[in-house]
């Protein structure tokens, strides 16, 4: 397929190199107006092995000739990155979303009112240690789904990304995944942020009740919207990405580190604004979304 990939940071990087693997066309939209780039992968393999992919970049005749459109930027990016495409792009062309948190559905659906929309959350694990280096450091389950009719029956995307790396799954139901993995960056995203510490160091025992009263309040809001879990569950699902990544920093640690801005309104900050919706209280997270604003205020007054 013809792919245009928005947003090459570590998760976009990775599946940019994969889908070229894979022999798929993938041009790179950046911020800058380089027409050509080389990205160097080190695969995960011990030892690691390292291989080098040019990409063009920024070609409006690719993007017009796109038949997907990858979407990796922040939240907080998705229409400001997108806007400038609009003009080129096909109605036709299969636009796949992914970043953490919810929340940027309805505008999505408001600029784009005839492409297929498709929301994706993956638990694989990259990062960058140079602007031009991508590191693949865990694998992880990846989910597609629609989020209009157009897309319904687009199944064949989610194969496409399991062909490039798997295990990619098609959901009925995109919101569930969305929601689990939610609950994990409610929990380890603004702690590790505050504390500016690993995710493993969220097993230390001076978390634990936090960590408790996070994944009580995202379960009692899970549950009014529709979607059964527990306090317990979510606490279960927390500690395994706590374990599984315990040397990892989480990307709102880098984000504050670097003096950038979050993720935070789409994901405590989502989860506050669904709860009020449902009258229920939530104050752990409600604390955690403004000690976040606090800190990016600091930074962007
Ligand atoms: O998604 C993540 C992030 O860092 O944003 C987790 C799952 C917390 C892994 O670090």
């Amino acid at each position: 397929m013809n792919i245009t990939l928005l947003g090459a940071g570590a998760i976009g990087a990775l599946w940019a190199i994969k889908l070229t693997q894979q022999q798929h066309k993938v041009q790179l939209w950046t911020r800058h107006s380089e027409t050509q780039t080389t990205l160097h992968f080190n695969e995960l393999t011990t030892p690691i092995t390292t291989n080098s992919y040019s990409f063009s970049c920024n070609s409006p005749d690719d993007l017009a000739a796109c038949e997907l459109l990858i979407i990796t930027v922040k939240a907080f990016q998705v229409t400001t990155a997108l806007t400038p495409l609009l003009p080129y792009l096909n109605t036709d062309c299969v636009v796949v979303i992914m970043h953490n948190g919810i929340g940027t559905q309805s505008q999505i659906k408001q600029l784009l009112p005839h492409n297929p929309i498709i929301y994706a959350t993956t638990s694989q694990a990259a990062f960058k240690p140079t602007p031009t280096t991508i590191q693949h450091t865990g694998l992880g389950q990846t989910s597609l789904g629609a989020i209009n009719q157009q897309a319904q029956p687009l199944s064949y995307i989610a194969a496409l990304f399991n062909a490039a790396l798997a295990p990619t799954q098609w959901q009925a139901n995109i919101y569930q995944p969305l929601w689990q993995k939610l609950a994990i960056n409610c929990a380890i995203n603004p702690l590790t942020a505050i504390h500016q510490c690993t995710n493993g160091d969220l097993a230390l025992p001076c978390y634990q009740s936090q960590l408790d009263s996070i994944c009580l309040e995202v379960a009692q809001v899970m549950t009014a919207e529709g979607f059964l879990t527990t306090q317990q569950q979510l606490r279960h699902q927390v500690d395994n990405v706590i374990k599984a990544t315990a040397n990892n920093y989480s990307s709102m640690n880098r984000d504050i580190f670097h003096h950038r801005l979050t993720e935070i309104d789409y994901i405590n900050g989502y989860l506050v604004q669904q709860a009020q919706r449902h009258n229920i209280d939530t104050p752990i997270n409600y604390q955690l979304w403004q000690a976040i604003k606090h800190m990016e205020s600091l930074e962007h007054a």
